[in-house]
């Protein structure tokens, strides 16, 4: 048996899924993890299904901290979402713990694995065809982080140092340029010169949150569209996932990441950039939708600075793809050469687009200022 099947077997047999094991299959198009769908066959009822994923070990250095945090959060928000007499089954993730008792099941050769029911009824999009669709994706990560504004943010550990710390992606950048390990810098030089002509925008976030005008809170930082599972019979946002970067952070990582992905028409890695264009339409939906969904809890300076969580997110993102390309694509899982350079391509893109309309979005955002 192949080392990677055997560890999967392993996984398996590791949690007690209530039922029989039908089958395992890879699902879904996360960059990180490696998510498989399980099958059950009960002997009362039809097929129940499970999330099994090993948790990246390239992302996540610590995955014993990682899931107490997970089933912290996944506990608050369950009962969050009871008091709002919400159904936490289908409205929060929830762990399912390995025979042992454990958080997470460690296999033979390290790799860490966890299970989730599986959120039947719902949808889970790769890209916001419509409006209507993309602002109820913002509702629900706006709602997301309104239901966690009173989570013990000190309890949580920082399960990627830095993540969105847009200054020390740069400063990770410059050293993947200066290494060149695999000779690629000469493939992308109009890229590389990109990012140093955005050298001081990479700090007006965090000089912000420095200067007092963003305070900090408890935010998801990973919104792309297909992080959240939409009810497949009313459309709204039903279940937020993919927690894994819950951790203190600036509103604008969340509204930023979530426009980045999800306003425009494009795949992450279109090859064919005359595609990939900013919707601004879909820019103002997802705006009033998520301020809707944080229920007027963001300040003025906050709202303000909305257009500058679209801008950095994306151009952070291109950065964190142009890096890893230079790096050897150890990061972002690629099916194919190149995959990360022409994600890095698009993102530039979106970011030349949004500093083309930039009177446009701050004039969306400013309708909203009290
Ligand atoms: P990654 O960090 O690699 O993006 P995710 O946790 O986002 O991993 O999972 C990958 C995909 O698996 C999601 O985009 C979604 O399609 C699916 N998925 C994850 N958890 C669930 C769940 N509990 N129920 C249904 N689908 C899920
Ligand atoms: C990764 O895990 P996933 O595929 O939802 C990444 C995000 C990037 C995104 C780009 C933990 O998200 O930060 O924005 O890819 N997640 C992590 O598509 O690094
Ligand atoms: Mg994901």
């Amino acid at each position: 048996m192949a080392q990677a099947e055997q560890t999967l077997q392993e996984a398996l047999g590791a949690f007690d899924f209530g039922a029989p094991v039908v089958g395992a299959i890879r699902y879904g198009c996360g960059h990180i993890n490696d998510t498989f769908v399980v099958h059950t066959q009960p002997e009362d009822r039809c097929c129940r299904r499970f999330i099994l994923q090993r948790m990246s070990s390239a992302a996540f250095k610590r995955p014993d901290q990682l899931m107490e945090n997970i089933i912290g959060v996944t506990e608050f928000l369950g009962r969050e979402i009871e008091k709002h007499n919400g159904d936490r089954s289908r409205e929060a993730m929830e762990v399912v713990r390995p025979k042992s008792g454990q958080d997470y099941y460690t296999d033979s050769q390290g790799g860490a694995w966890r299970v989730y029911p599986f959120v039947e009824g719902t949808v889970c999009h790769q890209a916001a065809d419509t409006p209507e669709l993309f602002a109820a994706s913002g509702r629900a990560f706006g709602r997301f982080q309104r239901l966690l504004a009173d989570y013990p943010a000190d309890t949580l550990y920082e399960t990627i140092p830095r993540f969105h710390d847009t200054e020390d992606r740069l400063a990770k950048f410059k050293a993947a340029v200066a290494a060149d390990k695999l000779g690629r810098a000469k493939d992308c030089q109009p890229e590389i010169d990109f990012v140093l002509a955005r050298e001081a925008d990479c700090s007006v976030a965090l000089n912000a949150m420095r200067e007092g005008r963003l305070p900090l809170r408890v935010t998801h930082n990973d919104t792309k569209l297909n992080n959240v599972l939409m009810d497949d019979k009313t459309g709204e946002g039903m279940c937020i996932i993919d927690l894994d970067t819950v951790m203190p952070g600036l509103v604008l990582y969340d509204f930023g990441d979530s426009i980045r992905f999800g306003a425009n028409h494009s795949a992450e890695d279109e090859t064919d950039l005359s595609k990939v264009n900013l919707d601004v339409e879909l820019f103002s939906a997802y705006t009033a939708a998520f301020l809707e969904g944080t229920g007027g809890s963001l300040t003025n300076d906050e709202i303000a600075m909305l257009p500058w969580g679209a801008k950095l997110m994306t151009l952070e993102c291109g950065i964190r793809f142009l890096t890893d390309y230079l790096e050897g694509d150890t990061y972002f899982h690629i099916s194919r050469e190149r995959q990360n350079l022409d994600r890095c391509r698009t993102q530039f893109k979106l970011v030349s687009d949004m500093e083309e309309r930039w009177p446009e979005l701050e004039a969306i955002v400013r309708g909203y200022i009290k």
